[in-house]
């Protein structure tokens, strides 16, 4: 039995943190929301913020590789011809907000290629925590990663049952996510400084969300405590 200390359980609720039954899911680490020019950028946001968890994911996700658990990316994006792209999320991403954002929405040129469109530079992972060969990349048209994507049957070919959370940003996607994992019945941790959203406070409500009702999504902890448990 191996426990990672979280807030508000020890993690997993079975002790059962073998490779074969848990996997780290990466999400949305794409130039679109941590890069210069992308998406998150020109909306005026502060992208140090979404950059803060690179160095941490990157321990982890070394970690994960080493000890052969399953690592799994997401992508945020659309279609070239934006068939899947509803209307009223391109016009809200094109309002600007007090002065806010340059009015480039999704699926306008922008610096770094068309905005959340698939095959576009904006749209890739960065590097610094590309996927290695074989590592699925699912995507995602939406936020949630379950929503019109393939993810919940390769977990359960692969008999996953823990699901570790990273990524961008932490109130919106990598939520959405566990909200959805956890109605499947996936047993989620998310650690707190492997993920990052663009306003601090948004991060910090989204962390203590997870706490409520004895961890009604799952639980919430951090790189080094996971690289303990996994080293004990
Ligand atoms: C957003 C995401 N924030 N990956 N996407 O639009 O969180």
């Amino acid at each position: 039995m191996t426990h990672v200390a979280a807030d508000p359980y020890a993690w997993p609720y079975d002790g059962d943190l073998r490779p074969e039954t848990t996997a780290l899911l990466v999400i949305d680490m794409q130039t679109d929301f941590c890069g210069k020019g992308g998406y998150i950028d020109l909306l005026g946001y502060d992208i140090s913020l979404t950059r803060a968890c690179i160095a941490p994911i990157q321990r982890v996700l070394a970690e994960a590789r080493r000890r052969g658990h399953h690592v799994l990316h997401t992508r945020e994006g659309h279609r070239p011809d934006l068939s899947d792209l509803p209307a009223n999320k391109r016009w809200r991403s094109r309002r600007t907000d007090g002065g806010r954002g340059t009015g480039i929405g999704i699926g306008d040129p922008g610096p770094r290629g068309r905005v959340l469109v698939r095959g576009e530079p904006g749209w890739e992972i960065i590097p610094e925590l590309a996927p290695l060969p074989g590592e699925p990349i699912i995507d995602k048209p939406g936020k949630g990663s379950f929503c019109a994507t393939d993810l919940d049957l390769i977990l359960r070919q692969r008999r996953i049952q823990n699901l570790i959370l990273t990524g961008i940003t932490t109130d919106v996607c990598v939520h959405t996510t566990m909200r959805e994992a956890n109605d499947r019945g996936y047993e989620c941790l998310l650690l707190s400084d492997c993920c990052a959203a663009t306003d601090a406070g948004n991060h910090a409500a989204a962390l203590k969300m997870i706490t409520m009702q004895n961890g009604v999504f799952g639980a919430v902890s951090t790189s080094a405590a996971l690289l303990e448990a996994l080293a004990s």
